[in-house]
């Protein structure tokens, strides 16, 4: 195997050629667990640790290696080992809101070719779910593909349905709907990947993106379990996401379920991924309208006469606030969840005496 089958192209041989490690290989990252890495490289994979100094160096979680990325590396116990000295520039990535408090990115993935953001025919297809799985490729440079699994479990007509009303909302990325179990559909997205190319499985839990990676695989070689009966859940089997090359060629790395989307991105990729919208707000007639109760709104004006439906209007405001809320700091945060808890607790109280508790 040959660097450039794993990915290694002329883009990243530009970018290692500037910086001065002659002293070290390079190797892609196929899988993290907590600090224990396994890279791969031309002759085989090997487990991988970084140095200490570029554990302490890093500022944040998005400063060291994350599955996908390209490693420079020395190796010791006869290649069995390699350590990390640094990762290479990042093409594209896919990254998240860090869960608690700190304003932090979460890396998922990088240099990925196409992320295939997988949503079931039944329980889990959303709409806005599938906006913010959008929004966060398009921040990170990757180009999105939806993949519609469990076309079994729905007919013909429902089928449309779903695909039409993700036309209606204006999302123009390629869809692709396939089964598993009856292996419809199958081929087109064999079709859709390339050799030496990465992909990334997006989804909730439970959405069957392992099932794929082990078809595509032709054989079972990692754990899926059914979904729960009561709700279509998944229970959450993968653990790690892991790069795997496929006998296609193909790259595809799989990822554990993701619970809720935390993550969201800058404005101007919100604004890439409503275009309509941002149009629409050009001719506003304040710069700063914020498209909720301003005189002269031409988005506002949009969903009155019916031109914008309520529907993409809310989830474009939606995802506004939210990233508002998050690009802000830790203490500007806890300050505004403070007055609006004082602003809940005022209401309530309104609300109660109007009405007394019996
Ligand atoms: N009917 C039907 N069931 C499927 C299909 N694809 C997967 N399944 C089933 O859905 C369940 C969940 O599949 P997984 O592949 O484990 O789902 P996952 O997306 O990897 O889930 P996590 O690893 O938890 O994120 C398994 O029981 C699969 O057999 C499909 O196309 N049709
Ligand atoms: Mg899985
Ligand atoms: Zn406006």
């Amino acid at each position: 195997m040959e660097l450039a089958d794993l990915g290694f192209d002329r883009w990243f041989q530009l970018k290692r050629e500037k910086l001065p490690r002659l002293d070290c290989g390079v190797a892609r990252v196929t899988r993290v667990d907590r600090d224990r890495y396994l890279v791969r490289n031309e002759k085989n994979e090997v487990q991988a640790e970084p140095t200490g100094k570029l554990l302490f160096s890093a500022e944040s979680g998005q400063d060291l290696p994350c599955v996908g990325d390209w490693v420079f590396v020395q190796y010791y116990d006869d290649g069995g080992l390699a350590i990390i000295h640094g990762v290479l520039p990042r093409r594209t990535f896919l990254r998240r809101k860090s869960a608690g408090n700190s304003v932090d990115y979460q890396m998922i993935a990088s240099n990925i070719d196409i992320a295939f953001i997988m949503q079931s025919c039944d329980f889990n297809f959303n709409l806005r779910r599938m906006e913010r799985y959008l929004v966060m490729a398009n921040e990170g440079q990757v180009e999105p593909i939806v993949l519609l699994s469990k076309s079994d479990l729905v007919n013909t007509e429902d089928l449309e349905k779903r695909i039409s009303e993700i036309r209606n909302a204006r999302i123009n990325a390629r869809v692709i709907a396939f089964s598993n179990k009856t292996a419809a559909g199958l081929e087109k997205v064999k079709q859709a990947m390339e050799k030496g190319k990465t992909y990334c499985l997006l989804g909730s839990s439970g959405v069957g993106k392992t099932t794929l990676l082990n078809h595509l695989l032709g054989r079972e070689e990692f754990e899926t379990n059914p979904v729960r009966e009561k709700d279509g859940r998944g229970r959450h089997t993968t653990a790690r996401r892991q790069l795997t090359v496929l006998e296609s060629g193909a790259l595809l790395i799989d990822t554990p379920g993701m619970r809720e989307l935390g993550m969201i991105a800058v404005g101007a990729s919100i604004d890439d991924s409503f275009s309509d919208i941002h149009e629409l707000s050009k001719n506003c007639r304040f710069n700063d309208c914020t498209h909720t109760t301003e005189v002269g709104c031409a988005i506002l004006t949009a969903v009155q006469s019916g031109d914008l439906s309520e529907d993409r209007y809310q989830s474009y405001t939606k995802l506004m606030k939210e990233s508002e809320f998050h690009q802000m700091s830790y203490v500007e945060r806890r300050k505004k969840d403070k007055q609006f808890g004082r602003m809940i607790k005022k209401a309530m109280k309104h609300i109660r005496k109007r009405k007394p508790l019996s």
